[in-house]
């Protein structure tokens, strides 16, 4: 590999038609998060439906989070002397669409981008921005990380234009020492790890770098700017911490589960944990955040804590000062962890995923731990304690889990709605789209689970997202319910769940009116674009897409902008200042830097 050495200056290449040039972007290693898909913007050749994500979080379908673990790094390779930056590109393109992204790669300063291939779904934007990268700017390296790039490790360093994939749930040590050998003009050679390349061959360092604790504490206490949208927006204020890598259950739909992690990191203990000090470090930088009492905090994965584990927890989080605060839980919450809870924020949301109200489909899920019945005593209980709200998710892609039985879960819903109306007992649903985990027990061993899995490698994944149609991007089917299904069966039972709630007055009826009017159209709009995108004739099918294709970018721009809408708050928000919003410049320099020709599409 030809390591590049720090500093190098970036190439000074003035693009016609720009308005302003972006001053350059310093770092000795620059953590880049890619869109989904990249570019998204203009495209009149691949339709992302309204609901196109499974909706439980508040992202479009370019799915904006980057991995929690770019913090860590940030702020551990920082304490060790390298300067680090953080450039969500998702969230840079959605807001500023028009700013062209070669400008971009020109304006980078930087030897090293490190991009995250964590969960699947960024597969094809990924490598298509380490494509674009690597051509227009050769002197700079590129690694990939993150769990589906430790998955596919030995798959991905074979693309020409990734330099290193490297692997672990934990990736701090060994990329400190890589900045340090970059830094020094070094192969890294030795380090752990680390897949690379030498002179175009291929070299798998040892993969044993498996500590027993995970991460660092994040440094929360200052937040990306939030350009706002003109007063009326609501800004989406939230921050969320994760105690563990891995898990200590066994779903087998998940990419996380205990065999997951085992089969991912080949480490037989499926769980590591933040050290107790870097906790009590994080929750010291969340007081500091200005305005702490507007932030709500998810708490992702408190299931895996033991119980002193938790009511150590619940001391920090009662002493921060938030407005609210989510976790999610896999048991029904015992009683002295549930007031706790109650106690330490008035706005306390517990998170339960029994996946369906079927006890066998529910079991089958890697859930069904307790029974309908247990759980509506227990949700009495937790109301009477003082928890504020109860979010209760159902999924729609299990095994034996066919329309009837969703129809049946939806039936569930509007009991536990009218059971316990105007208590904030808040059922969700949502289908597994668009893929099923890469490294689950059902992805691994399909047939005897009844599933069938279209994409394995992650080639076969890229091409995939790269379908006009969201029936092609999906990479698996059940024997209960095919990709049509899943969509039709899933949107629907959205859209009824969403109805009964404006009946129930649990949702303003005008923004469920709204919401359900999406989804119809886009249950309307799916099978239009899916047979085209199926013609075999290549010529037949283009000209298929391009009658569609003002249809298609009408419907894309009404999804793909500056603001988001989800399940749990069906009000578009504007997007800028949610805690992954890293921007790279600032919104000045971007809308500066916006070219005359508009938006570049390829
Ligand atoms: C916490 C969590 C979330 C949080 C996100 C937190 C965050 N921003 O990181 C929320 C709830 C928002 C979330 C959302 C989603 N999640 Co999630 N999530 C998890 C969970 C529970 C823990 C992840 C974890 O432990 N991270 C900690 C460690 C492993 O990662 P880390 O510290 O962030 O990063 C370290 C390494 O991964 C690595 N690394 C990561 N990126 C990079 C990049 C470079 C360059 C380098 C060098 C290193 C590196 O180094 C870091 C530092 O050591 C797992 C389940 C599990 N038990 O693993 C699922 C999991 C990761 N999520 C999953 C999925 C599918 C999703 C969604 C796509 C769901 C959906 N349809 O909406 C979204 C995607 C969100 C997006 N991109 O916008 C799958 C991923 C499967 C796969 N391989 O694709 C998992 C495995 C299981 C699951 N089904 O929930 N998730």
């Amino acid at each position: 590999m030809n390591v590049p050495m720090s500093g190098t200056v970036a190439a000074e290449r003035p693009r016609e038609g720009a308005v302003t040039a972006l001053p350059s972007l310093r770092a000795d290693m620059l953590l880049v998060h890619a869109p989904a898909f990249f570019d998204f913007r203009n495209r009149r050749d691949i339709y992302f439906p309204f609901l196109g994500t499974s909706g439980d979080v508040p992202i479009t379908p370019l799915y904006e989070y980057f991995p929690v673990g770019f913090k860590t790094l940030q702020r551990f390779l920082g304490d060790r002397g390298h300067d680090v930056k953080i450039l969500n590109l998702s969230s840079v393109l959605l807001r500023h669409p028009e700013v062209d992204f070669d400008r971009i790669v020109e304006a980078l300063d930087t030897p090293l981008v490190g991009i995250d291939l964590h969960w699947m779904i960024h597969v094809q934007g990924s490598l298509a921005v380490a494509k674009r990268i690597k051509a227009l700017r050769p002197d700079i390296a590129i690694v990939f990380g993150g769990i589906s790039s430790t998955y596919y490790a030995l798959e991905l360093i074979q693309y020409p234009f990734v330099d290193m994939v490297m692997r672990g749930y934990d990736t701090h040590e060994p990329m400190a020492e890589l900045l340090t050998a970059i830094g020094a003009g070094r192969a890294p050679e030795g380090i752990a790890n680390l897949v690379w390349k030498e002179r175009g061959v291929i070299r798998e360092n040892i993969f044993s770098h498996k500590p027993d604790s995970f991460a660092c504490g994040i440094d929360w206490a200052r937040q990306p700017d939030d350009p706002g949208s003109g007063g009326g927006a609501m800004p989406i204020h939230e921050i969320l911490s994760t105690q563990n890598a891995g898990c200590a259950y066994n779903c087998g739909w998940c990419g996380g589960s205990r065999e997951a992690f085992r089969r991912i990191f080949k480490r037989h203990r499926t769980m590591a944990r933040k050290p107790l000090h870097e906790i009590d470090f994080e929750f010291q930088t969340i007081k500091r955040i200005p305005g702490v009492n507007s932030y709500h905090f998810y708490s992702v994965g408190s299931y895996n804590e033991s119980p002193s584990g938790m009511r150590r927890f619940l001391d920090h989080v009662g002493d921060a000062g938030l407005k609210s605060v989510s976790y999610e839980q896999f048991h029904l919450t015992r009683d002295d962890i549930l007031q706790q809870m109650a106690r330490t924020n008035r706005r306390t949301v517990i998170t339960l995923s029994p996946e369906s109200h079927d006890p066998v489909v529910a079991k089958l899920a890697g859930r069904g731990v307790y029974t309908n019945a247990e759980m509506e005593a227990w949700l009495e209980k937790a109301l009477e304690y003082g928890i504020y709200q109860i979010d209760i998710w159902y999924f729609v892609g299990m095994p034996e889990q066919g329309p009837e039985s969703v129809q049946a879960t939806v039936d569930y819903c509007a009991h536990l709605l009218r059971k316990f109306k105007g208590k904030n007992v808040n059922p969700m649903i949502c289908p597994m789209i668009p893929f099923l985990d890469p490294a689950s027990t059902f992805f691994e061993y399909p047939d005897q689970h009844g599933y069938r899995v279209f994409h394995r490698t992650a080639e076969q994944h890229r091409r995939g997202m790269e379908s006009a149609s969201i029936l092609n991007r999906i990479n698996y089917e059940t024997k209960w319910l095919s990709r049509q299904q899943l969509v039709e069966v899933g949107f629907d039972a959205v859209r009824q769940l969403m109805e009964l709630k404006g009946a129930m007055s649990a949702l303003p009826r005008v923004c469920v009116t709204d919401y359900n009017r999406r989804i119809d159209d886009a249950l309307d709009f799916i099978p239009v674009v899916h047979e085209a995108d199926c013609l075999t004739d290549p010529v037949a099918r283009a000209r298929a897409l391009d009658a569609l294709g003002d249809e298609i970018l009408k419907r894309n721009n009404m999804v793909l902008f500056g603001g988001v809408m989800n399940q749990a708050y069906p009000l578009n928000r504007s997007i800028g200042g949610r805690w992954f919003d890293e921007m790279g410049w600032n919104d000045e320099q971007l809308t500066a830097a916006r070219t005359v020709t508009g938006a570049t599409a390829r």
